[in-house]
């Protein structure tokens, strides 16, 4: 009885590690902001080895300031923030003012590229708990399971 037992937990377990692997994990189960630093994360990874280095993610980062520099002066006008919102489902309900506000360090009105890349690595440092340079796989389930926990705004 016990064996037979542990042959159903072995072959249910068998079962759950292919559709894990087979497939994302459950995405009706994230929020849209969750899901979001998720997919982004895993595009950050270009070496596909489960960790984000601060390497990877500046390079996506400048890659995405300059998709939304759409006249690539180096600046985001309100325009182009304004773009950068819409093409996010997570910020398309911010104000285009709050969000140049967060950015612009200097008050100029626009948002640099390094206002645009200090800000993302600030928020990669946060992530990096234990401060080695990369954010693990660990690190990311925190950071998707803080975020998890705060009441939708
Ligand atoms: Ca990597
Ligand atoms: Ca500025
Ligand atoms: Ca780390």
């Amino acid at each position: 009885m016990r064996t037979k037992l542990v042959c159903v937990a072995g072959a249910l377990g068998a079962l759950w590690g292919m559709a894990a692997m087979a497939a994302e994990p459950p995405a009706a189960a994230l929020s849209p902001a969750s899901q979001m630093l998720v997919d982004r994360l895993k595009q950050a990874d270009t070496n596909h080895d489960g960790n984000v280095t601060k390497a990877e993610w500046e390079t996506l980062v400048k890659a995405r300031f300059a998709s939304f520099d759409t006249n690539a002066d180096g600046k985001l006008s309100a325009d182009e923030v304004a773009g950068m919102l819409a093409s996010s489902p997570n910020t398309s309900s911010m104000s285009v003012a709050d969000v140049t506000k967060t950015y612009d360090t200097d008050g100029d009105g626009m948002v640099s590229q390094k206002e645009y890349v200090d800000r993302n690595l600030s928020r990669f440092d946060a992530w990096d708990l234990n401060h080695d340079g990369t954010i693990s796989a660990d690190e990311q389930k925190t950071e998707i399971d803080r975020m998890e926990a705060m009441p939708p705004r």
